[in-house]
């Protein structure tokens, strides 16, 4: 019976070093290998349920926390905590995520950010559209403190920047403030990486580069997608009326 088995043996041990089937067991594995990978990989990231509401002071931030819950106007006055509530992307769909509001003034929004930026999915950046001109530097030193942070751009998640006020007429538009914050981060990632060994960048051996080297910075460059839209949380009739941030509530069903 073995006598009889030997030549079959003979003949598959013969095969099984044969260069097809090596290739084989090497495309099999490396299958497997990336599908043990992305599983991981979408796994982290469903784990990731939070959408930060992050922006300098006045931005709009919380009214928008609370329009985008309540659909109502209400008065704000400046965080000095975090807030969050959980929201339902859309009626039909059971899909929610955790909708963070964080206080812009200076001095809480840098520890504020370190709490929460490793659970972010995707971060809403609201912009002040109105105040944007003179704001411009402050937006931008926020901005670039938030893309060179490794837990951000290990996790990349989605940013949206937010251009808040619409309704009133000196408001900036989205591609404006795309152009000049390009600008500005260019600028800024220049003089940074020009500096010596910062006071917050040595510990880590320094900030992570922002963008392509040698290129001028422009925001595809960034690991995650970035998006802007134009928005408005007061809404164009006011406290009584709706706000309108029907391009902001597309994108919040896009990346739950
Ligand atoms: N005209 C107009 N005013 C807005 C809009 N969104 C917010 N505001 C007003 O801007 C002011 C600041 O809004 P908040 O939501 O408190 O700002 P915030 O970003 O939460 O500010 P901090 O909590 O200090 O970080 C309030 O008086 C809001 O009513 C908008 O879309 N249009
Ligand atoms: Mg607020």
């Amino acid at each position: 019976m073995a006598g009889g088995l030997e030549p079959h043996l003979e003949a598959l041990r013969r095969e099984l070093h044969g260069p097809a089937v090596l290739s084989v067991l090497v495309a099999l594995i490396a299958v497997a290998i990336t599908f043990l990978i992305w599983r991981f990989v979408q796994g982290r990231r469903s784990s990731r349920k939070a959408v930060l509401l992050l922006g300098l002071c006045d931005a709009g931030k919380t009214l928008l926390f609370a329009r985008l819950l309540s659909g109502r106007y209400r008065d704000t006055q400046t965080s000095i905590t975090d807030s969050s509530a959980v929201y339902r992307v859309s009626q039909d769909k059971s899909t929610n995520v955790t909708l963070i509001d964080l206080p812009g003034h200076e001095s809480l929004r840098l520890q504020f950010l370190e709490r929460f930026k490793a659970a972010a999915r995707a971060i809403v950046f609201v912009v002040d559209s109105v105040a944007f001109q003179r704001e411009v530097k402050d937006v931008a030193e926020f901005l670039y403190q938030v893309l060179v942070d490794s837990t951000v751009l290990r996790n990349a998640p989605a940013l949206l920047i937010a251009c808040n006020k619409q309704d009133v007429t000196m408001a900036k538009s989205a591609k404006l403030i795309q152009q000049q914050l390009e600008k500005e981060l260019n600028t800024l990632r220049v003089t940074r990486s020009a500096a010596p060994t910062s006071l917050d960048g040595s510990a880590t051996g320094g900030p992570a580069q922002l963008g392509k080297k040698g290129k001028d910075f422009d925001f595809s460059q960034l690991p995650m997608k970035v998006e802007f839209v134009e928005c408005s949380a007061r809404g164009s009739k006011g406290e009584e009326g709706e706000a309108d941030l029907e391009a902001l509530e597309k994108w919040l069903v896009k990346v739950a």
